[in-house]
């Protein structure tokens, strides 16, 4: 029997944490109702300069005749009950999900929050709690108060994480007891590439370095301050960081393949070196002084670093990565989630409706790399294929996504039971249709539950119980042993 024939992932943990993520800026939509500010991810547009928006060329702006599908997402805001009682049927043991920012405070910059917003989300938090589901809460997943992008150009400026430790001291003491796991930042790392996940435009890329730099490291200080600010309010509290991961394969076995898959993976490292061990490291350092660009450091700041790391590390997970460090040879590029990657001809004919590769022992070799450098407990916040999916009769078949996640639920079991990694739990991504972030498409499907809208926010966003919703339900109510 294959690896990957297996039909059962006997062994898993008790109390693992099953469960689904979203986020508020993909899911939740009433943008302009309840107090809520304008986001910055409101101004994300579809069409084809998408990109050029999302990864900071060029800046954001409001034009009546375009469309915004975070303005709507899946609807949650509306349909947030009838969705826990879904989630609460599969068994879900835990949701990860976002606050929205400029829901709680409008421009960023108020003292008093918004007492609808933080309403909206203890409503919210009770619910999941009746059933038995534990919030993991992302504070920051692609969206923040436009107001403050305006004001100081994003993360760019140390303002911001004033402003950032404002909203954290908030929301942790309005949710005391109700939320105990939270995230500082989505995918921190992919800020390298979309300076707009920092809140920054930069449409003169000769300051390149320097502002990434400069956003990064207020990230990082302003992530150790909600360390800092959720373990005073609760020592309960759980702490984790957030960051795209896949592991970097070398495309051929030459040495400077080998080498280059290393530093790719080194470079992915730096963020939860930062975050969870605390400290830069010298390859970096080294970096930077080379490059001639500053740091930001101010006084006190390494040793704040130091002090206050994360409690566990979370990461998504779509695919691994492929490096090749020679330009001659014949290798084409692959679509992935946020890092360029080539296409592995191993993996081949996994490749999906959107072209994502799939690579499901890259999980466990992923995991496996994580534990091994930090010995922290991990948790695999997002991991999930999109794909084209049919409403027909009330139903939906979509066994490419059972399948899909039978192999990383595998993966992460041997990850569990044979590497010895401790992982906390899993929520793979978009457990309900919601907007997709590079595409923002509606039709670009990860759901265990079908949401009836389509790419122009049209529809009557009723929700459908997919194949794969009673498959997970069974997944879940038997601790993974069966996966059949
Ligand atoms: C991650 C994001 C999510 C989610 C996911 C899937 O990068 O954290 O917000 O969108 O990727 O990507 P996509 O929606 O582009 O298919």
């Amino acid at each position: 029997m294959s690896y990957f024939d297996r039909t059962s992932a006997a062994g898993m943990p008790e109390g693992f944490l099953w469960g689904g993520a979203l986020a508020a800026n993909q899911a939740e939509g009433g943008w302009n109702e309840g107090g809520r500010g304008m986001s910055h991810s409101d101004l994300i547009p579809q069409g084809s300069d998408r990109w050029d928006v999302m990864f900071g060329r060029q800046k954001p702006v409001d034009d009546p005749d375009r469309l915004y599908p975070c303005r709507w997402g899946n609807d949650f805001f509306h349909h947030w009950h009838e969705d826990v009682e879904l989630f609460a049927e599969m068994g879900f043991k835990c949701l990860r999900l976002s606050i929205c920012w400029s829901r709680i405070f409008p421009t960023g910059m108020e003292t008093e929050p918004n007492g609808e917003g933080l309403e909206f989300y203890r409503q919210v938090f009770e619910a999941l709690r009746e059933h038995g589901i534990e919030p993991l809460v992302t504070l920051s997943h692609y969206d923040y108060p436009l107001a403050l992008v305006e004001r100081y150009g994003g993360w760019q400026s140390r303002e911001m994480i004033e402003r950032y430790a404002h909203y954290v001291e908030t929301v942790g003491r309005a949710y005391q007891g109700l939320v105990r796991y939270w995230l500082t930042f989505n995918e921190i790392n992919s800020v390298a590439l979309s300076y707009l996940n920092a809140g920054v435009t930069l449409e003169d890329e000769r300051d390149r370095a320097a502002v990434t730099a400069a956003f990064s490291h207020h990230m990082f200080m302003a992530s150790a301050r909600a360390v800092e600010i959720l373990h005073k309010i609760d020592s309960a509290n759980k702490v984790g960081c957030m960051v795209a991961a896949g592991a970097t394969y070398p495309y051929r076995c030459a040495p400077e393949d080998v080498w280059l898959a290393y530093e790719e993976d080194r470079g992915r490292y730096f963020y939860t070196d930062v975050m969870a061990a605390g400290a830069y490291p010298a390859w970096k350092l080294r970096a930077l002084e080379k490059e001639g660009v500053h740091v930001p450091f101010e006084p006190g700041d390494t040793e704040y670093l130091a002090e206050h790391t994360v409690d566990f590390i979370s990461f998504s997970y779509y695919c691994s990565r492929l490096v090749c460090a020679d330009d001659q040879v014949i290798a084409e590029k692959a679509e992935g989630n946020v890092f360029p990657t080539l296409r592995n001809p191993y993996l081949k004919d996994k490749e999906t409706a959107w072209k994502w590769q799939i690579d499901a022992l890259g999980l466990r070799v992923t995991l496996a790399g994580y534990h091994d450098r930090y010995h922290l407990p991990l948790f695999i916040a997002e991991n999930g294929v999109g794909g084209l999916d049919a409403l027909e009769d009330g139903k939906v078949h979509d066994a490419y996504h059972i399948d899909y996640l039978r192999r990383h639920i595998l993966a992460l079991r041997d990850a569990i039971v044979e590497d010895g990694v401790d992982l906390m739990g899993y929520t793979p991504w978009g457990c309900i249709d919601l907007v997709s972030a590079s595409t923002g498409q509606m039709k670009k499907r990860y759901g265990f539950v079908y949401v009836d809208a389509d790419d122009m926010g049209k529809g009557t966003f009723d929700r459908y119980r997919k194949d794969s919703f009673c498959w997970y339900q069974k997944v879940i109510a038997s601790n993974g042993e069966d996966l059949s």
